[in-house]
């Protein structure tokens, strides 16, 4: 409960007080919003700190089964109101910080994003860790405590231009430096044999040092922990280098081991196909794997049963190196047989895919595994000889099968496939949501699935809700607490018995005009970063995630121009307003997407100046994309665009935020959306184009864009005025490359054979929002169904499948 009496408040006052005076150094009439989110924060992190160490050493006691999930990115944004819900103080904080004249959410406004992942995959992973604090599940995520982290985007004449995010710059309350510790991390070098012994040479060293950002639970003292690494020169500078006076040498070195923890690859699903990027993901993971076997040593004594008390868990293949990592240090620091070893490791490991992309697979040349891990290239040589031994006796003869399974890629350039490496090295794979498991194990999974079908399975992503209902909706919450009590917070379930509402026109009247507000207070966020003004009469129309061409930003455009073309025919008909509303990053390598930001933009411009069009069409892209701005827009959303080709997306977790808070989904028979419609039933979702079968035939069939482009009159006039250059008057070919490469480039991702079935779907669309009644019943029935949707469930499925942790349910 919070703290409702003014004894309480008072005590927190004080204590705010006394954080500005003794820890951030100022008077409190001095005080800015800055200072007072640092002294509130110090508030919060004290308590955090207790909880952390109460966790820590019940887990300790009981000698708790742990699991690690090992991450690359961790998405986590603001941490401030999160923490405060979890510790019950926001009412008393708010209260507090009004004395100064502000308001809690200016004060939370000043706390930097902790940005350090690109879209889906770390986002998934902070829900996750919110999850498992929540259900007192005794787990460290292990990751890179990047010093910028992914970079803000800003637009500049249309375009997408980067900037470095130093999010650390003025420091962070909410990490805890472990400064007793840290851990070596050795690159490059040879191996020598002594015996049957293998001796890493290796011929250079870093350090990995510990800073702890603490993950409260809700409902719960229980904590989580976010363990970061950060790189650090075995020594400050290079002392020879130093005393000769060549100082520029002497920090070069210093710069040569500490950009391991620099920078956040800023690319999602291409690998970067960079030394350093390999040489990140074998830091975190040494790092990590030492720490894991120290504590477990320290707990057990032995490393015998690691498998029976350790769970680790890799996000994706950017940790797959640790199969070899933990071969070598059981086999070769703790002398343990391989085959006893092999075991543990099994037992130990699984793994997640997130994308079927072939070009997001990661694979590694052996040359340059060779340079970074010689050890660890011997080591996955011997797994994977072990392994196609097996395997060549379940198909004898087979060849091509035993190349498909190969952790060597021998087609040209000797590559490691880390995907092969996690799925031999792991008890159990799945993928992110039902289609996209099913999927797995048809195509680029089968051989594997052929061979041990038991292995696979599926694990449909899910969101926290305390952050994407609670925290970013509080009217939406508060109505909800105040019509079926306050339990959906951490049983999402409950969320059901607001069916019983859909006819109480009292309810539905307050339902309405909260999404109303929030929609007024995402007009105003679009006003202060765009200058467009929008009506939030108007229906609100989101597409808002990474831009990449299987997403499908482009059709949405289409549809935008199409709109624009029939109004000008016909300006006088009963238009539905609209807003359609973008964000997101593109790589920054990534040109095609580039390409469709600086459409939208350039479309965007045309159409909103154009006076015959007025609030019948808007069309804006907010820049910066990241946590903090999804939770303005996902509560102000009445339509969620989740358009991707069937069979493109994995799961989509923006499409669980927006129907959670609402939206209506337009979208595809694809990813997690599937498993929306079948929970919110086919009427209140708006399913179109292709099937994933029917989108594999057409490809197979030899798939005609031009086709839809003759016989469709409407495509045409939309591409002819794209290609044309009417929204780029003064660059006309701008856009004719993307044209091309829908009329002859194969049209990769099929827009023009889906574009006839979604804007018929959009009328549709048009057609239910005149019905505002009928449009609020729909969106309450989405609200209601959504609890199959908590990162909770998905975190006990894992728990209870994979990582044979017990949760209390
Ligand atoms: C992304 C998928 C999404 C999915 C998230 C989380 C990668 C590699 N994959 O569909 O594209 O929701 O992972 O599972 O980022």
């Amino acid at each position: 409960m919070s703290p409702d009496t003014s004894a309480e408040i008072t005590s927190l006052r004080s204590a705010i007080d006394e954080q500005l005076l003794k820890n951030v150094g100022v008077s409190t009439k001095d005080a800015t919003q800055t200072d007072l989110m640092k002294a509130v924060a110090q508030v919060a992190r004290a308590q955090l700190s207790e909880r952390w160490v109460d966790t820590q050493s019940k887990d300790r006691d009981t000698k708790a089964r742990r699991v690690y999930y090992l991450s690359m990115e961790f998405l986590i944004g603001r941490t401030m109101s999160n923490a405060l819900a979890a510790l019950n103080l926001t009412e008393g904080a708010a209260k507090g910080v009004t004395e100064h004249a502000h308001t809690l959410e200016e004060i939370t406004a000043r706390e930097p994003d902790a940005a350090l992942g690109n879209g889906g995959l770390g986002r998934l992973a902070a829900c996750f860790l919110d999850s498992m604090a929540t259900l007192g599940l005794p787990s460290f995520g292990y990751g890179i405590r990047y010093e910028y982290g992914m970079f803000a985007q800003d637009i500049v004449r249309g375009t997408q231009i980067e900037y470095p995010d130093p999010w650390l710059a003025d420091g962070t309350p909410w990490e805890f430096p472990r400064a007793d510790i840290s851990f070596p991390v050795c690159f490059g070098g040879w191996v020598e044999h002594l015996g049957d012994k293998a001796v890493w040479r290796h011929n250079a060293e870093v350090v990995a040092k510990a800073y702890d950002m603490v993950i409260p639970g809700h409902a719960t003292k229980k904590v989580s922990t976010l363990r970061l690494w950060k790189a650090v020169a075995p020594a400050h500078l290079d002392l020879h280098a130093f005393n000769t006076g060549d100082y520029g040498r002497a920090a070069t070195v210093k710069n040569e081991f500490e950009n391991i923890s620099w920078v956040l690859y800023p690319n999602d699903s291409t690998p970067a196909g960079r030394e350093l990027r390999l040489r990140q993901e074998y830091f975190f993971v040494a790092a990590s794997v030492q720490d894991i076997l120290q504590r477990h040593i320290l707990e057990h004594g032995t490393l015998k049963n690691l498998s029976e008390k350790v769970a680790m868990h890799l996000n994706d293949t950017h940790p797959a190196i640790a199969v070899a990592e933990l071969m070598r240090v059981l086999c070769d620091a703790h002398n343990m047989p391989w085959a006893e070893a092999w075991t543990l490791c099994k037992n130990t490991f699984s793994y997640t895919n997130h994308t079927l992309m072939p070009e997001a697979l990661e694979t590694w040349p052996v040359s340059l595994m060779q340079h970074v891990l010689p050890r660890h290239l011997e080591i996955i040589f011997r797994i994977n000889a072990e392994f196609l031994e097996m395997a060549a006796k379940f198909r004898p003869g087979d060849n091509g099968f035993l190349s498909r399974l190969s952790l060597i890629d021998e087609g040209g350039e000797r590559r490691v496939r880390m995907a092969n490496l996690s799925i031999v090295g792991s008890h159990k794979v799945n993928g992110v949501s039902a289609l996209h498991s099913d999927l797995l194990v048809q195509t680029i999974f089968s051989d594997f699935a052929a061979l041990w079908p038991d292995r696979f399975t599926n694990m449909t992503n899910g969101v926290t809700p305390r952050r994407w209902l609670s925290q970013a909706n509080p009217g939406l919450a508060a109505l909800l607490d105040k019509t079926i009590g306050t339990k959906w917070r951490t049983k999402l379930d409950e969320l059901k018995q607001i069916e019983a509402q859909l006819d109480n026109s009292a309810f539905r009247e307050e339902f309405t005009s909260i999404k109303r507000a929030n929609k007024a207070r995402l007009a105003a966020y679009i006003l202060e970063t765009t200058g467009i003004k929008v009506s939030p009469d108007s229906l609100f129309d989101v597409q808002v995630k990474r831009i990449h061409e299987y997403k499908r930003q482009l059709l949405n455009v289409l549809h935008v121009i199409t709109r624009y073309q029939d109004i000008l025919a016909d300006p006088s008909a009963d238009w539905v307003p609209r807003v359609t509303i973008f964000a997101g990053k593109a790589a920054s390598s990534y040109v095609s997407a580039k390409s469709i930001i600086r459409l939208i933009h350039d479309v965007g411009s045309v159409i909103n100046n154009d006076p015959r069009v007025g609030d019948k069409l808007k069309l804006v892209f907010i820049p910066n994309y990241g946590v903090s701005v999804a939770e303005i827009i996902m509560p102000g959303a009445d339509l969620s665009e989740q358009i991707s080709t069937a069979g493109t997306e994995a799961s989509g977790t923006g499409n669980m935020k927006l129907a959670l808070n609402g939206a209506l989904t337009i979208g595809t028979d694809d990813g997690a959306n599937i498993e929306i419609r079948e929970n919110v039933g086919d009427d209140n979702i708006f399913i179109f184009g292709l099937k994933t079968p029917e989108v594999l035939a057409l490809k197979r069939g030899g798939y005609q864009p031009m086709r839809h482009y003759e016989s469709n009159q409407s495509l045409k006039a939309v591409l002819d005025a794209i290609s044309g250059g009417q929204f780029s008057p003064d660059e006309p070919g701008r856009y004719r490359g993307l044209v091309d490469s829908l009329l002859w480039g194969g049209d990769h991702y099929m827009l023009l054979a889906d574009y006839e079935s979604y804007v018929t779907t959009q009328i549709k669309v048009d057609e239910l929002y005149r019905q505002p009644a009928e449009w609020a019943k729909r969106s309450m029935i989405n609200v209601a169904n959504m609890g199959a949707f908590s990162s909770d469930r998905t975190i006990a499925a894992y728990a209870d499948e994979i990582w044979g942790i017990p949760v209390a349910p």
